[in-house]
């Protein structure tokens, strides 16, 4: 939305609030403000941690101010929708669907096939490949046939790549059960489940170089030619300030050169890279960190409109993100501070496309 019409909106809204409430009428409407990530040309979201939605008022609200686009960071997980063989918790992902969906948010759902958080009971699975055949397809098609029509797309499989690009991450149990034909059958099975959900695959290091990003594209670009129902590519883009420009560049170009729709599905932008104990939060690092959310912004902003997915950032303010306690050091790597005001970055992102 352009500045001007929400200038106009914003009293209006004010003015229907006002004279509604005086009648007693409860009226429900979208929040847009002129510093609202809701002006920007794409979708823009999160990575919700569901206990902060129902419980931190604060967070809820750069949800219902800022958000567009929402993805689960860890309550789709197959350890936490699917703890045993015939048992499906729906609660916590359920609770933030109807969020969304009564918000008008879209919902990206994160993830249905992936080397990590697998329960004891998939681990210890024992059953021949029919059998574990079996087991991937009900997981799937359980899942996706639950939220169909709520939850616009998937990240089918995620990060089946070896870290370093070599080849197909042989440590996945999937892989090892099933051949790396799980790929393309999981794209299928969740397609069978809900026609029109939008499916991707996601992985990161695309702005690495170019052995894990050719290992990336070489994947989806074969899924594609065989027919195999993708629809998208997820770039994770777990960064660091440090990156240089070039290399987010054509991770984002090469991406958009496959014809996909193109996810910057869980950006994050380290400003401790290198560990420092005792390094401070400061106004040159802000400023470092806003001039690369809004280099990463304007690339995305400049690929084809139709293949515009979204960028999803992984998490809200800074004491949401997973760095500090993976790398166990002091890092800032989001658009909010801790107390969810917003840091120069979420100007850097807002200004982006101005
Ligand atoms: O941020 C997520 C963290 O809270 C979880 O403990 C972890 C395991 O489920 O996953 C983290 O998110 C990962 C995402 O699902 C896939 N790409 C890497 C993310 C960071 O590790």
């Amino acid at each position: 939305m352009k500045r001007t019409t929400a200038l106009l909106i914003v009293p209006a809204i004010a003015v229907m609030l006002f004279s509604c409430s005086k009648k007693n009428i409860a009226v429900s409407t979208t929040v847009v403000t002129d510093t609202s990530f809701k002006q920007l040309p794409f979708p823009f979201g999160f990575a919700v941690n569901v206990s902060k939605l129902r419980t931190n008022i604060a967070y809820k609200n750069i949800l219902l101010t800022q958000a567009t686009s929402v993805s689960a960071e860890t309550v789709m997980k197959i350890a936490y929708l699917h703890p045993a063989q015939n048992t499906y918790v729906w609660t916590d992902a359920d609770y933030l669907v109807d969020f969304a969906v009564q918000n008008n948010i879209r919902v990206h759902g994160h993830t249905l096939v992936w080397h990590q958080s697998l329960p004891a009971w998939v681990t210890n699975f024992v059953g021949d490949s029919a059998a574990w055949e079996n087991l991937l397809k009900t997981h799937i098609q359980t899942i996706v046939a639950h939220f169909k029509g709520k939850v616009t797309s998937w990240d089918v499989v995620n990060e089946a790549i070896e870290n370093d690009g070599s080849g197909y991450r042989a440590s996945s149990l999937w892989y090892q059960k099933l051949g790396i034909g799980f790929i393309a059958r999981s794209f299928q099975y969740a397609h069978e489940a809900d026609p029109n959900a939008l499916l991707f695959y996601n992985d990161y290091g695309n702005e690495w170089g170019n052995t894990k990003r050719n290992a990336i594209l070489n994947l989806v670009n074969d899924l594609k030619s065989k027919g195999v129902p993708i629809n998208g590519i997820g770039l994770q883009m777990h960064t660091d300030y440090t990156q240089p420009d070039a290399n987010i560049q054509t991770a984002i170009s090469t991406a958009a050169a496959t014809g996909l729709k193109v996810h910057i599905s869980e950006l994050d932008i380290s400003m401790n890279p290198s560990n420092n104990q005792t390094l401070v939060f400061n106004s040159i690092i802000a400023q470092q960190q806003s001039d690369k959310f809004k280099m990463v912004a304007k690339a995305f902003n400049s690929i084809p409109k139709a293949q515009q997915y979204g960028i999803t950032t992984w998490g809200i303010g800074d004491a949401d993100t997973w760095i500090t306690g993976f790398y166990s050091r002091p890092d800032w790597p989001l658009l909010f501070e801790n107390n969810y005001q917003k840091k120069a970055a979420f100007f850097g992102v807002l200004n982006s496309v101005k």
